[in-house]
């Protein structure tokens, strides 16, 4: 174990810890985001087993009646000037379904599952270790806290997958419709190229972007035009009234969103495990399941074999999106019956084979692929985070040479790019902000796993 880097993880998390939530990022993301904030709960596990359930039960505070987990939960005590755009600008207060506290009016890939799982386990290995001098019993009382936190969450999280497997999933397709790419997480991935530029953006009310400002160079983030694109679905989604059926009808960009899909599968397989552990109905469980088999086959039917990775479907195109990202191997993280293909394609010099790369981990976009540009946000750099859903998809499918290859070289690559958000693939430079949360709490995962 490297104490080193251990103790420098955790010095990133309490450094971000709000108190009961953690910041993003300390300046470019002052506020809760929803899967930052897992990803961020299988870190805290290994410090704290009741922080990691404050994190996750205070990102569930700002649930909306209808079973979304918004992207981001806004810290009312932030300067006004931290971060755009503000909670004004979502104006979610048109839709029946917001809870009282500030929130975007959109969401993101469902992690909380996963998170909540892993927790599960932490505290479960933790309470059959032999009893050291420092263990009185508090191993015990973690695992005690886990089961309460589950059946306090599990109905929460269940809404939460019912409400992307019918509002996001009105056709029962198995998988999820995105209305904005922020929701993907991977926001200015070339996913979203085509789509983006059929969107005219109309009569925009002004703003002022916040987060060029936090960066060394403001082309590692979205351009400006992407900002207007992205604005502009936001004015379009509030004029909508947020409400799922209109948006569905009439919103200029949906997209079927492979790996969000994908994640929710993985979700759905770990709410199933909670369901069976606090001893939910037999119904819930079966309904869990059938979502779950829908996804993994939907996700599976995604795969393009000229490309050997899953893309996405740009539904208002009516056309799968083709392009080489990372998003592609969601058939990996869905376990679904393409393994050996995606495993091949991940393995070539389009992906952890190509030479020029610093480490072998995976850039969010292909060094092949025409969009590729290694020091701009999700175009090319490699995100820790992305690695370590990876990592973890490929130990749950029994890869263990695989997966124990991608842990060592991020391990690398933190060790020396430190928590960055994202790193230049080739050079190694950390871009983006630097003590990024969900970089920590990965690097924290993966050195309790050595
Ligand atoms: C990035 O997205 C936000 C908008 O949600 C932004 O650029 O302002 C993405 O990397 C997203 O996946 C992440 O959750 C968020 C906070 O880390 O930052």
């Amino acid at each position: 174990m490297d104490e080193r880097l251990w103790s420098a993880a955790a010095a990133v998390l309490a450094g971000n810890d709000a108190g009961g939530w953690t910041r993003a990022a300390p300046h470019l993301y002052p506020h809760q985001w929803s899967w930052d904030s897992a990803f961020v709960a299988v870190g805290w596990a290994h410090l704290s087993v009741p922080r990691a359930l404050t994190e996750l039960r205070s990102l569930f505070a700002g649930q909306w009646a209808n079973g979304m987990v918004s992207h981001i939960v806004y810290d009312p005590a932030a300067a006004a000037e931290s971060y755009f755009p503000d909670p004004a600008r979502w104006g979610t207060g048109v839709a029946a379904a917001a809870p009282d506290r500030p929130t975007s009016g959109i969401c993101q890939p469902p992690v909380h599952a996963l998170a909540l799982a892993h927790l599960a386990e932490v505290a479960d290995r933790a309470a059959t270790r032999p009893a050291g001098p420092d263990r009185t019993g508090g191993a015990r009382d973690d695992v005690d806290r886990v089961d309460a936190a589950l059946v306090e969450l599990y109905p929460k999280v269940l809404a939460w997958h019912r409400y992307l497997a019918t509002e996001r999933d009105p056709q029962g397709s198995g998988l999820v419709s995105i209305y904005h790419p922020w929701e993907s997480g991977t926001d200015n991935s070339p996913r979203f190229d085509a789509a983006l530029a059929r969107v005219e953006v109309g009569d925009l009310p002004p703003y002022r972007r916040r987060d060029t400002g936090h960066v060394a160079d403001p082309a590692q983030r979205p351009s400006d035009a992407e900002y207007d694109r992205y604005l502009w679905l936001v004015e379009l989604l509030r004029r909508a009234g947020y409400a799922d059926d209109r948006i569905a009808a009439t919103h200029p960009l949906v997209l079927k969103d492979v790996l969000f899909s994908a994640i929710l599968v993985a979700a759905n397989d770990a709410l199933g495990r909670i369901a069976a552990r606090i001893g939910a109905p037999a119904a819930d469980r079966a309904v869990i399941a059938g979502w779950r088999d829908r996804g993994r086959a939907a996700v599976d039917a995604c795969y393009d074999p000229r490309l050997r990775l899953c893309l996405d479907r740009d539904v208002r195109a009516g056309t799968p999106v083709r392009c080489r990202t990372v998003a592609g191997f969601a058939g990996l993280v869905a376990g679904g019956e393409r393994r050996s293909e995606l495993l091949a394609e991940l393995a070539s010099a389009r992906f952890l084979g190509d030479a020029r790369l610093r480490w072998p981990v995976p850039p969010s976009t292909s060094p092949a692929d025409p969009a590729f540009r290694p020091r701009t946000y999700w175009r090319g750099p490699s995100w820790p985070v992305l690695g370590w859903l990876l990592w973890r998809s490929l130990g749950s499918l029994g890869e263990h040479t695989a997966a124990a290859a991608l842990r060592a070289a991020s391990l690398e690559q933190v060790s020396t790019a430190g928590f960055a958000e994202y790193v230049e693939p080739f050079t190694g430079e950390p871009l983006g902000s630097p003590d990024q949360s969900w970089t920590a709490a990965v690097t924290l995962d993966w050195l309790a796993a050595g």
